[in-house]
């Protein structure tokens, strides 16, 4: 005798056969660019999203596929990356990924939740791949650029095109 179909079948990450199969990362990024960002923040606590999304090549990937890959990580299909999910989101990226630190996870989420629900609604997790740049802040845009290679040197005050300047020379 069969065993009754009473019982619910477990969430499994491998689709049914007989449903069209999720996309995968691989099918959207390249593999050597994820194994190259994986391996970069395989130490606990050393996660940086912005690197990390700019290294596997999301960052330069379009709307559309930042979609994708959203619900990729959305592995339930609720709608959202809840905190489980994005404390595997470097599986998402390959089977091999490390789970974040809830250090890490807790950081990602306060990145990425703007308004305050704990989870990471499809905007949001668009919004942390590709930060919409401000009209009229252009100033603290270049600020971030300039520290980003300066080494995190804050510039010493200065009027925009000073702080262009010095930071030019240090790039
Ligand atoms: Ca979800
Ligand atoms: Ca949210």
């Amino acid at each position: 005798m069969k065993s009754p179909k009473s019982k619910e079948a477990p969430l499994s990450p491998v689709c049914p056969p007989e449903r069209s199969c999720k996309m995968a990362m691989k099918d959207l990024l390249k593999p050597e660019d994820i194994k190259a960002a994986l391996d970069a923040f395989k130490d606990a606590d050393t996660f940086d999203h912005k690197k990390f999304f700019n290294m596997v090549g999301l960052k330069a990937k379009s709307a559309e596929d930042v979609k994708k890959a959203f619900k990729i990580l959305d592995v339930d299909n609720s709608g959202f990356i809840e905190e489980e999910e994005l404390m595997h989101v470097l599986k998402g990226f390959s089977s091999d990924g490390r789970e974040l630190t809830v250090k890490e996870t807790k950081a990602l989420l306060a990145a990425g939740d703007k308004d305050g629900d704990g989870k990471i609604g499809v905007d949001e997790f668009e919004a942390l791949i590709k930060p919409p740049l401000k009209p009229g802040s252009l100033h603290s845009h270049i600020l971030d650029w300039g520290q980003h290679c300066s080494g995190g040197r804050e510039p010493s005050g200065g009027n925009l095109k000073s702080n262009l300047l010095t930071f030019a020379h240090s790039c």
